[in-house]
């Protein structure tokens, strides 16, 4: 299948600990939305902070990608709040055999432009995301999602 004028593709793999695997594409529509779709294996059942960092680094693993993407200077929060990160996606959800299937639509998170996604990290985590609303010290920072498990940056995709 031919992909839609103007669409623009990036593709990043994960890895993590305890063999925590992913593939996920992305797809830029030229209305300005993002979808992401893929899936991410290996985890422990339930939700997992799901973000953009800001760089696509891993030399110390998952800890070098930075903080949440947030090139508009905001507090973290929800995908569907107007305060919130550009990179914050929200939550991904395992279930009891560790696979969670992502297919997330978001208008901050572009391919193109200045504040694209490209090159930076997609990180996931080991506990939810609170939204910004847990009332925890790091609530409007991280989410108190806990530790990076897994991550990988996010590259153009070849689009033959
Ligand atoms: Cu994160
Ligand atoms: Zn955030």
């Amino acid at each position: 299948m031919e992909a839609a004028k103007g669409t623009v593709k990036g593709v990043a793999i994960i890895i993590g600990d305890n063999n925590i695997r992913g593939s996920l594409q992305f797809l830029q529509h030229p209305n300005g939305t993002t979808h992401v779709t893929g899936r991410v294996t290996g985890l422990s059942q339930g939700f997992h902070g799901f973000h953009i960092h800001a760089f696509g680094d891993t030399t110390n693993g998952c800890n070098s990608t930075g903080p949440h993407f947030n090139p508009f200077k905001k507090d973290h929060g929800a995908p569907s709040d107007d305060k919130r990160h550009a990179g914050d996606l929200g939550n991904i959800a395992a279930g009891p055999d560790g696979v969670a299937e992502i297919s997330i639509r978001d208008r901050q998170i572009p391919l193109t432009g200045v504040h694209s996604i490209i090159g930076r990290a997609v990180v996931v985590h080991a506990d939810p995301d609170d939204l910004g609303r847990g009332g925890h010290e790091l609530s409007k920072t991280t989410g108190n999602a806990g530790a990076r498990v897994a991550c990988g940056i996010i590259g153009l995709q070849s689009s033959v």
